[in-house]
């Protein structure tokens, strides 16, 4: 049986890959495994039986065999345990990859998530605009740092990783925000991600998603 795991059945972001199955399907990808994919509708998330997959009523979920996972990091970082392409065997490269896993999750992730969420559910508030330009300033300041880190690098530590893997979708974020494109090198790191065929099979895969719903209104 193939793993299964969940995604939204409306696509909140209009196909562009920007919620969190897609890191599941990419990690998927890069390892050649197969899913399957239940799509949830906004009300299901809420219901018991989603609950019981997620306590905090959220996709992506993951189940294969005996094994139920939430969090995306955490299901990503299985995959990447259980099949060879994601980490590296040496072991101090393998510590490595991982923190860059918690660096994009714990340290990129929240300022990031922040922007995204206030312009998406807080445009309507007295406060918006106001509040918008210290916002901005916390996402720039951890991208400068790690496009000082990344310099001209292909990856950030070695060979691709789940480092990498996690660090893009969360960059991608950004997209026609200006402030990954005010940094050739990361907008380039972000590009090479987005290039690898992996990463195309699970964005058309998602993407087919968005585009069902679409025709069926
Ligand atoms: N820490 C958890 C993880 O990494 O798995 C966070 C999971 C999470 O935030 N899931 C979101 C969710 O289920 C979808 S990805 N939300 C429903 C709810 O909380 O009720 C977040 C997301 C939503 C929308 C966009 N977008 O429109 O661009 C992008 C990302």
């Amino acid at each position: 049986m193939n793993p299964v795991i969940t995604a939204f059945a409306q696509a909140p972001d209009g196909g562009r890959g920007f919620v969190r199955d897609m890191r599941v399907r990419w990690a998927l990808e890069e390892v050649e495994q197969p899913c399957s994919v239940k799509l949830v509708s906004f009300a299901e998330l809420k219901a018991p039986e989603h609950r019981a997959r997620n306590p905090f009523g959220q996709i992506p979920t993951y189940e294969h065999g005996d094994l139920a996972l939430f969090e995306s990091g955490a299901i990503v970082l299985h995959i990447a345990e259980q099949y060879p392409g994601l980490l590296p065997a040496e072991p101090l490269a393998r510590a490595r990859a991982i923190g860059w896993m918690f660096a994009a999750l714990n340290t990129i992730e929240p300022p990031v998530n922040e922007f995204g969420m206030a312009r998406v559910l807080e445009r309507d508030q007295p406060w918006f605009a106001a509040r918008q330009p210290m916002l901005k300033e916390r996402v720039a300041t951890r991208l400068e740092e790690l496009a000082t880190r990344l310099g001209e690098a292909e990856w950030l530590d070695g060979a691709f990783s789940a480092g990498d893997l996690l660090m893009v979708t969360v960059l991608r974020r950004l997209t026609g925000s200006g402030l990954i494109e005010a940094h050739a090198g990361l907008a380039a790191y972000v590009a090479r991600g987005e290039a690898r065929p992996a990463f195309q099979r699970a964005f058309a895969a998602q993407r087919a998603v968005f585009e069902a719903q679409t025709a069926t209104g």
